[in-house]
């Protein structure tokens, strides 16, 4: 659970502010609704009630270590001795920019390489352009972002809006696949203006044949209503199939219906391979009440094998129906 938590513990300082911002936006909707600029109104008309994302062009920095962890694995934390697999969840809003002071506490050298936002050269995160952080040095990533655009010539300029992710690219192999292997990865999420933001996040990484590193999957805790996002990431040499029980979301950017006529397939069931992310949310026992309700591979031998866990959708006594008597725990 710790590992699961890793992710939404680093989040939760983090982004605060955020979600402080899309409160006071929706708030504000409900007494100003026709004051405000389009694209927040339109965002308000799609999903009354919710908090949005709201756009302010921020550039903050962070610092991420990199350090071992027991039984050789490594992990990166927003902290020292913090470290957690998966990496803490990154957050950002189109428009948003992230510079990353990346300090390598162990004795080989790592790297941070993002997928989805733009980057210059030079924080690529390898080492054939000399973007690696050796044994105790500090180096500065910066990531940018941008909302979808017209071009000159006419096109469209997609924006970074998505579920992406970040990990290393240097430990063990030119292609990181020591540090792969052994953790170095985290979840990198990508809002758009207006965007519905969830309660809480979990990140699921199918890593080879483990979740999260962990020999089986970790519980993924909520309460009956509560808007849970899942950012569900792949890595390693295997194909995978990600399966929920009893929700299905929209196999689309967010995973959120854009209204009745959205031609976006409705699945509970999605294919996944290497460096894969998708990410949706859903609100917890909609239409099918509290209880252990399980998500796993679907490839038969590998849920077998303990690809698999628990989404536990607590009564709002806290109790959880089916799941050893009570609340939640094992
Ligand atoms: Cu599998």
């Amino acid at each position: 659970m710790r590992e699961a938590l890793g992710g939404q513990l680093g989040r939760r300082g983090f982004n605060r502010r955020l979600f402080a911002g899309g409160a006071a936006v929706a708030a504000g909707l409900t007494s100003m609704s026709g004051a405000l600029p389009g694209s927040a109104s339109q965002a308000a008309e799609r999903a009354t009630g919710t908090k949005q994302a709201v756009a302010k062009g921020e550039t903050r920095h962070i610092k991420l270590y990199v350090e071992n962890l027991a039984d050789g694995q490594m992990g990166y934390g927003l902290e020292k001795g913090k470290a957690s697999i998966p990496g803490p969840l990154l957050e950002m809003v189109e428009g948003d920019t992230l510079h990353i002071e990346v300090e390598n506490l162990t004795d080989v050298d790592v790297s941070l390489h993002p997928h989805g936002v733009d980057y210059e050269i030079g924080s690529d995160g390898t080492r054939h352009n000399n973007s690696h952080v050796e044994p105790g040095k500090s180096r500065t990533y910066t990531w940018r972002t941008h909302a979808p655009g017209r071009r000159k010539d006419g096109t469209w300029r997609a924006g970074s809006a998505g579920y992406w992710h970040y990990h290393d690219h240097v430990v063990g192999t030119d292609h990181g696949t020591g540090g792969l292997r052994k953790g170095l990865y985290g979840g990198l999420i990508v809002r758009r203006e207006g965007d519905v933001l969830p309660d809480k996040t979990y990140t699921i990484v199918f890593n080879d044949m483990t979740i999260n590193n962990l020999p089986k999957g970790p519980d993924l805790k909520a309460t009956m209503g509560d808007r849970v996002e899942i950012l569900m990431i792949t890595h390693g040499e295997y194909y995978h199939t990600w399966h929920m029980h009893g929700h299905r979301w929209a196999d689309n950017r967010t995973g959120i219906l854009t209204g009745p006529d959205d031609p976006s397939q409705v699945i509970d069931n999605k294919i996944t391979g290497p460096a894969d992310s998708f990410g949706y949310q859903v609100v917890a026992g909609e239409g099918v009440g509290a209880g252990a309700w399980m998500y796993h591979c679907h490839v038969q031998s590998h849920s077998d094998m303990g690809m698999a866990g628990m989404f536990l959708v607590a009564k709002p006594d806290g109790t959880v129906p089916g799941h050893g008597g009570g609340h939640g725990g094992h």
